[in-house]
Formats: structure tokens, C-alpha cells, sequence
């Protein structure tokens, strides 16, 4: 008997564990091509790394998130589906709960002026983990004043705001062309999902050469669900899935339709842009 009740403690220590999740946030400096920029960034672990790390949960939950901030402020986040928002001090931790259902993707974002301007967002994304994913989080930044913005707890938004700097999961193309997370790999007839996050500080405009995408899921239009696009609008503060199932190979490029994001520091081709690189 005595051995049974330790075996079902084991059970549910691992069950109510394997449900619960750690996020880090941390503002870092970084290199991306010429250019010397401050992010925030929330991750799955305590690694300094520019890249998102999306979580795909397979099932219906209530998750518990526990934030742990890496920083010397406070940062304020928010779900982009939600008003209400959680503070989490400085070199402190606040745990949350979020229910996770269907096919669609949950983003927390920060709200602070500094995590906000430097792009600090986490996603949560159910109903497609047995599927082909990947994951682009569209920022952009203007590297001659994204410094002014680290630990600053208020301030006003740049006016001019000339962002030179144009990024998919924090590196500009073709850097990004080594980011398995975005560069999406696939082969005909396959469904492949790309769930797209825009937390920089304008809106933007994906244009797919070669396919039409279906919008899946959208937080701020969630009216174009199933609308068949090859371009189309990512909101600020947005959080989409689109389906892409390729109808022919190639290699065709996807990339803002705003040319002056499609620039790193002026330079063209660069920024916001990534591939389909599709076979038989
Ligand atoms: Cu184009």
C-alpha cells in the first residue's frame, strides 16, 4: 500500500511538472550584420540568445507560467488578447496561469516602455505540434537610438522613428537564411503552418512568392480566418497562423512588402525577408 501511494505522488509530481513552464526575461546587446542593438527577450531558458523559443503545447490545459525577470527594472506583460497586465519587479518572479485550447496562438507581450520598444514577447501556440511549424517574430528597431531605451521605465516614442534595422527571430536576411526556426524546409502537398509575430513598432506586410497562404487564426482581424492571401497585413501586436501547403517545388522568397523593410542599415536586399525552399 505504502508503495502505491509513493508511486502515485510520483505520477502526479511528474503530471502537474510536465504542465508547467519557466520563461526568462532579459534585455542583451547583440551584433545582427553592422549594426549594434539592444532586445528583449523572453526564452525558454536562461541562455543570451536573440531568438525566440516558441512552446507548442499538443493538448487543451490551464499552463502555469512562471516569469522569471533577468533585468534590473521591472517589466509589465501582457497576453496581446487581453487588457490586464502583470508586473514582474526586478530580479524577481510572478507565476501566471493561461488556458490553452484549439488551433491558435497565445502571445505575451511587453508592456513597459523599455521591454515594449525592444520587442520582449513569448508565444504559446496549441493544436499544431504534430505538424510541420515554424515561427517568424517580425521586430525592427533604429540602431542609432535603441540604446536610449534599455532600462528606461517610461518615456516617449521616437518621433522621427527611421528604423534601420529589420528582423524575422532577430537576424536580418541573409543571416537568417541558418535560423531552421523560421527558414521554412517543406515538400509539396505538405501542410505547413508559420505562425507569425509582429512586435516591433509598426505594422507589416508579408508578401509569399510563389504560394498563397490560408489565414488559420488571427488575434487582432480574427475576421480573415480562411482567407486564402498571397500578402497581407501583420498588425502591431498581432499573433497569426497561416497554412501554407505548396503546390509546386522552388525556392521563392517571402519578404515585407514595405521595400524600406526589406533594407539592412539602407542596404537591399536585406531585413525583414526569408525563403520557402520547397521540394518534389
Ligand atoms: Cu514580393
Amino acid at each position: 500500500m505504502k508503495s502505491w501511494v509513493t508511486f502515485l505522488c510520483v505520477i502526479l509530481f511528474y503530471a502537474t511538472d510536465a504542465s508547467a513552464i519557466d520563461i526568462y526575461i532579459r534585455t542583451a546587446y547583440y551584433q545582427i550584420a553592422t549594426e549594434s542593438i539592444y532586445k528583449t527577450t523572453l526564452r525558454l531558458d536562461t541562455l543570451q540568445d536573440i531568438h525566440p523559443t516558441p512552446y507548442y503545447s499538443s493538448q487543451a490545459t490551464t499552463l502555469p507560467i512562471t516569469i522569471h525577470n533577468l533585468d534590473t527594472i521591472a517589466h509589465e506583460l501582457a497576453w496581446n488578447d487581453q487588457l490586464s497586465a502583470v508586473v514582474v519587479p526586478a530580479l524577481a518572479e510572478v507565476t501566471i496561469t493561461r488556458n490553452i485550447s484549439g488551433t491558435k496562438i497565445y502571445t505575451l507581450v511587453c508592456q513597459d516602455f523599455s521591454g515594449k520598444l525592444l520587442g520582449g514577447s513569448f508565444s504559446i501556440i496549441s493544436g499544431i505540434s504534430n505538424s510541420q511549424h515554424f515561427y517568424w517574430e517580425l521586430w525592427e528597431t533604429q540602431a542609432n537610438i535603441n540604446a536610449q531605451f534599455v532600462g528606461q521605465n517610461n518615456g516617449a516614442f521616437p518621433y522621427p522613428y527611421r528604423p534601420n534595422v529589420f528582423t524575422i527571430n532577430g537576424s536580418d536576411y541573409p543571416l537568417n537564411m541558418n535560423d531552421s526556426l523560421g527558414l521554412v524546409n517543406g515538400h509539396v502537398g505538405d501542410s505547413i503552418y508559420i505562425c507569425v509575430v509582429n512586435v516591433g513598432s509598426m505594422p507589416h506586410s508579408l508578401h509569399f512568392h510563389g504560394y498563397h497562404f490560408k489565414i488559420i487564426h488571427s488575434t487582432m482581424l480574427p475576421n480573415r480566418s480562411n482567407w486564402e492571401k498571397d500578402s497581407g497585413p501583420i498588425l502591431q501586436n498581432d499573433a497569426m497562423i497561416l497554412l501554407l501547403v505548396p503546390d509546386k517545388p522552388g525556392s521563392y522568397p517571402v519578404h515585407d512588402h514595405n521595400l524600406i523593410a526589406n533594407t539592412s542599415n539602407g542596404g537591399y536586399p536585406g531585413g525583414m525577408m526569408t525563403m520557402l525552399m520547397i521540394e518534389p
